[in-house]
């Protein structure tokens, strides 16, 4: 079983720290990514961060997930809400799946309550920050075989 696990991020994400943060806080995507990587030494997982505002290029990435990754910690912003293709492409994936929203979606508007990746989705991490991608990745590790 590799222990390569991707991290990705769907539109908007770049602006980390910049955009709503009363909504999505101060830390920068470079701060979470740098969190990411030194748990992942410290858990034994080797994480490969990624973030696009294309719907393509995430279904791309998932795609070679599929080949090389035993999970996928996947923020997909507002394509969580709208995106069946990124949720058929993560039916192709055979590891583990991990959902994470910063934010809490069930306190927002209603359009924010329904995802389409939760369908796929073996755990989802609503409304704890950015702390939010260190737990799936710690769930990750604590299912590995
Ligand atoms: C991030 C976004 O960009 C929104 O479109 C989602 C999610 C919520 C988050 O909380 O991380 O609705």
């Amino acid at each position: 079983m590799s222990n390569f696990v991707y991290v990705l991020n769907g539109p908007n994400l770049n602006l980390l720290g910049k955009r709503q943060p009363e909504i999505y806080g101060h830390e920068t995507l470079a701060d979470v990514e740098r969190d990411c990587g030194a748990l992942g030494d410290e858990l034994g997982l080797r994480v490969r961060f990624l973030q696009s505002n294309w719907e393509g290029q995430i279904i791309d990435w998932i795609h070679e997930a599929r080949e090389e990754a035993s999970g996928i910690v996947i923020n997909p912003g507002a394509f969580t809400h709208t995106s069946v293709a990124i949720l058929d492409a993560l039916n192709a994936f055979e590891g583990t799946v991990i959902e994470v929203h910063i934010s809490n979606v069930h306190r927002r508007e209603s359009f924010r309550h329904h995802s389409y990746i939760s369908l796929r989705a073996d755990g989802i991490i609503v409304g704890c920050g950015t702390l939010g991608y260190q737990l799936g990745l710690r769930r990750i590790a604590a299912m590995a075989p």
